[in-house]
């Protein structure tokens, strides 16, 4: 702050800025179409853990400008199935140590994540993923209302509410992220070493030939490459359309919205499935709140006032005290949801289209884990175990890793 004040009192030069712009080249040996925090953190892992550097990230807006600068920052690994438990679990190892990979403060707060059960058969759930994880080595347990208490005062614990708090799934790892800082240090990090990151760039067409990736048309120009990774969430189909590809997605808007600033009072972060509603604190003192997805399909990134009445009346059964609180800004982004609420990671039937998709309202967390093994599966041709789970053939193998009793919220 103090060099930034002395740089602008003495017009000095600004610092080196964090990624450079560079001319587009007419072939990269990868090319990863979505600059979001998971196309960012398969070039940053591809460079560090694998040497490949001649990659570059095509984003059609700027960074960050899809759900990786829209979500609402949630990090857990609380899930219901093994194979998402394990691999959101690699997933918070990773964050926990991003600030110190990246020399860049992610400003990770774990400060415990509730999943509040409203009903006898939620208390059920919550009690089969507490095993689950424990099982997988996750720290989570079943909490009742007089530990609830004393975890969030906050919470009306009282039987006046539609629907009294009966218990909870309490995930004391799960926290929150500065979503923007993990989206920047890790285009930095990529830039550092040697990633190209085209930002304004539209990719158009993808060449294939023979069953193989020969190319991508953008609206700057062609690129010969053998190699694309389709990381970009709620357009995936788009992409995918382009190679031939077709996926087992649907893309509906998410809305969320944040209060104006106050002092801190809620250290935990509390998410009701029956309620369709999460609330954390940011460390602005902003509240940050979110719903489920929006029932019909669309691109549109508007918000509504139907969306801010029905959460407002949610989150003021859950904290009455937030009654005179005001709304500062409301967003939404568009997510690809996939019938099992898992993602879709590898191999494709085009040679050398590869997919990181199908990440619903669960994909943000993912960003470190899906970077390094994608990355990985790049590097060596292999399929990573942690992520054969979730191959686009299992849509066709009836092996679906059905995720829905751990999405945040009902859908
Ligand atoms: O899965 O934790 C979650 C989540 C939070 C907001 C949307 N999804």
């Amino acid at each position: 702050m103090t060099q930034l004040i002395r740089q602008g009192l003495n017009g000095s030069k600004p610092q080196q800025r964090m990624w450079r712009v560079h001319d587009m080249k007419d072939s990269y040996d990868v090319v990863i179409i979505g600059g979001g925090a998971h196309g960012l953190a398969a070039a940053y892992y591809l460079a560090k853990h694998h040497g490949i550097t001649n990659v570059a990230v095509l984003e059609k807006r700027y960074i960050g400008h899809g759900g990786s600068g829209r979500n609402t920052t949630i990090i857990r690994s609380n899930y219901l199935t093994p194979e998402g438990v394990l691999f959101y679990d690699e997933s918070v190892k990773l964050y926990q140590e991003l600030s110190q990979d990246l020399n860049f403060n992610v400003m990770f707060s774990q400060r415990g994540h509730l999943t509040l059960a409203h009903t006898d058969s939620a208390v059920r759930t919550m009690r089969w993923r507490a095993e689950v994880n424990q099982l997988q080595g996750v720290d989570s347990r079943l909490v009742y209302p007089d530990e609830l208490a004393k975890i969030c005062p906050q919470l009306d614990l009282s039987d006046h509410p539609r629907y009294p708090i009966m218990g909870a799934l309490f995930h004391p790892p799960g926290g929150i992220i500065r979503h923007d800082a993990v989206v920047w240090g890790y285009a930095r990090g990529a830039d550092e070493r040697g990633v190209h990151i085209h930002q304004m760039t539209e990719v158009t067409g993808i060449d294939v030939q023979q069953g193989k990736v020969a190319g991508v048309q953008t609206d700057r120009g062609y690129i010969k490459t053998g190699v694309v990774l389709n990381a970009t969430a709620g357009w995936c189909t788009l992409i995918a359309d382009m190679a031939g590809v077709r996926l087992p997605i649907t893309t509906h808007p998410l809305q969320a919205c944040v209060s104006e600033p106050l002092k801190p009072f809620l250290d935990v972060v509390i998410v009701s499935g029956s309620l369709h509603v999460y609330v954390s604190q940011s460390d602005r003192g902003e509240l940050v709140m979110g719903a489920s997805v929006d029932p019909y399909q669309s691109y549109s990134m508007d918000s509504t006032l139907d969306f801010m009445e029905g959460l407002s009346g949610h989150v003021l059964e859950l904290l009455p005290m937030l009654s005179k609180v005001k709304i500062l800004r409301q967003w939404a982004g568009v997510c690809d949801m996939t019938p099992d609420y898992s993602p879709v990671m590898g191999l494709t039937p085009v040679e050398g289209f590869l997919v990181d998709v199908g990440w619903g309202t669960w994909g943000f967390k993912a960003s470190p884990v899906s970077g390094k093994r994608m990355a990985e599966m790049i590097a060596t041709n292999k399929t990573p175990d942690l992520i054969a789970p979730f191959r686009l053939s299992r849509f066709y193998e009836d092996a679906l890793v059905g995720e829905k009793g751990a999405a945040s919220v009902g859908h």
